[in-house]
């Protein structure tokens, strides 16, 4: 059971590392710069009008193409052991292959990783979040199986380059969000909105690509550059309504986790057989002659088996589920397959984001869920944080932010193998189909500015202070008028 919230200050386990991170397409700009090719993100903000809030873009975003310097300043301010960023398919790779890679896109990485290893912060690099050539989508994308060999051939090109000096990989950011609502809804690009089809078939494609980065890396790089290589898989929290929910609640945690989770990191891998058992049944029943869940081979599942250095957690809230059951002449839709659905009680504290509640007991059993039933792996909590609207005096983000990192001491004590934790985010940045109307910084850009200025938040004090003291203290109130200083 969830431990009561206490209100008292806590030493951070001495291993623990606290970083603060971010992705190419939130925050780079210069979408069309250097030689960068089109993304998906860039095609659809370009042809579906206003299809992001404010009908805004990424054409600029926090320009962190141009104010890298000032983002690294802004890690040295908070002391952090780390910064997670991602790199941009487009800007390494116009072609979207190996045969020509954009060197003033490699210049602009390599600038930022020299920065921050002047100044001791390591670089924790994600291959993919969300920003696929468009020329590849035009090919399928995430459902063509050639998919496959393209992201193998592109992390082959950033081990390379950036390997020396990289030692965390996360190849894939959120499986889960690419298929589920790139390729099953609409509610990201590629707008493909082809649920309990396209979605089960990215994520073979998904799993397969990951595992053939990781063994790649373990193969041919890992042994001279000596780093750590994983995926981040975001997880939600889904507690049952009731008591006769408590087995609709674990199906549906194994159809959003596990569909990625089981095959990496569970005893005998493969997708969880409520899964495979659930899809085959309703596809039989709707005239499929197969189930709509492809299969995954012997050899696949033995390949992809294990192929995780660390559990990477992207974490934010907490979901109720209940039954619910749709005709069978219902279209293929994901959650018809599951036949469960979630949803959040009003009375829970909210964010500035509609999906957003604050449920730090959640946290404690996600991270105690993961602990037992993928025998402890080691865990990276590669994202958590809090929505608010504009604003420097952001008590509820400081609230948020102490409750949810208590509930991971509490499952660090009770023996969960937690290494990092990864603030979301350094600073706002495009919050995808919100636009720039959600912030999640821990500082404030100003998107009036033609440079994009960056102003520390309170919870940026507050979370420079704690990384400092090493110390969880609820009582510390930060006085912001003497400025933030390296
Ligand atoms: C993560 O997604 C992402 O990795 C990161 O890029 C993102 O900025 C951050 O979290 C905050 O969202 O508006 O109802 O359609 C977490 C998963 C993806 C969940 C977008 C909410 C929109 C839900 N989030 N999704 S809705």
């Amino acid at each position: 059971d969830s431990r009561e919230f206490r209100n008292e200050s806590r030493i951070l386990p001495p291993h623990l590392l606290f970083g603060a991170a971010t992705a190419a397409y939130q925050i780079e700009g210069a979408w069309n710069e250097d030689g960068k090719s089109e993304s998906i993100w860039d095609r659809v903000t370009h042809m579906v009008p206003c299809v992001i809030a404010n009908c805004d873009t990424g054409d600029v975003a926090d320009d962190s193409y141009h104010q890298y310097k000032r983002d690294v300043e802004m890690m040295r301010e908070l002391g952090l052991d780390f910064y997670r960023f991602s790199l941009s398919w487009t800007r390494i790779l116009p072609t979207s292959f190996p045969d020509h890679i954009n060197e003033k896109g490699v210049q602009y990485y390599n600038n930022l990783i020299n920065e921050m290893l002047k100044y001791n912060i390591q670089p924790m690099v994600t291959i993919y979040h969300w920003d696929l050539p468009q020329k590849l989508q035009d090919l399928g994308g995430w459902t063509n199986p050639h998919i496959v060999d393209w992201f193998t051939d592109y992390s082959r090109v950033v081990f390379q380059l950036f390997g020396d000096r990289v030692k965390y990989w996360v190849t894939i950011n959120e499986p889960r969000e690419v298929c589920g609502q790139g390729y099953g809804m609409q509610t990201m690009a590629p707008l493909l909105n082809y649920s309990g089809y396209a979605d089960y078939i990215c994520a073979k494609n998904i799993l397969l690509a990951h595992a053939n980065a990781y063994h790649l890396y373990n193969d041919e790089f890992r042994e001279a550059q000596g780093g750590q290589i994983g995926i981040s898989l975001s997880a939600h929290w889904y507690e049952p309504e009731s008591e006769n929910e408590v087995e609709s609640a674990e199906v549906f945690r194994q159809f959003e986790v596990g569909i990625y989770a089981n095959p990496i990191f569970s005893k005998l891998g493969d997708f969880p057989s409520v899964v495979k058992e659930k899809v085959a049944a309703r596809s039989q029943m709707q005239g499929f002659p197969r189930s709509r869940l492809p299969e995954l081979t012997p050899e696949e599942i033995e390949f992809v088996k294990g192929s995780s250095d660390f559990f990477g957690l992207n974490h934010y809230t907490t979901f109720l589920t209940y039954v619910s059951k749709f005709p069978i002449q219902y279209p293929t839709f994901y959650y018809a397959d599951i036949e469960v659905l979630p949803y959040q009680p009003d009375e829970w504290n909210s964010s500035y984001s509609k999906w957003m509640k604050v449920v730090p007991w959640g946290f404690y059993k996600v991270l105690t869920k993961i602990r037992e039933e993928y025998n402890n792996p080691p865990v990276f909590i590669t994202e958590n944080g809090y929505a608010s609207p504009r604003g420097l005096i952001d008590d509820d983000r400081i609230d948020f932010y102490r409750k949810y990192i208590n509930a991971m001491l509490d499952a660090i004590e009770d023996g969960s193998d937690v290494r990092a934790y990864t603030a979301w985010s350094l600073m706002d940045n495009l919050e995808w189909m919100s636009g720039y109307t959600e912030r999640f910084g821990l500082y404030e850009v100003d998107y009036e500015s033609p440079e994009r200025t960056r102003t520390p938040r309170k919870s940026a004090y507050v979370y420079k202070e704690m990384l400092r003291t090493r110390v969880l203290d609820y009582h510390y109130e930060p006085d912001m008028s003497l400025g933030m200083h390296i």
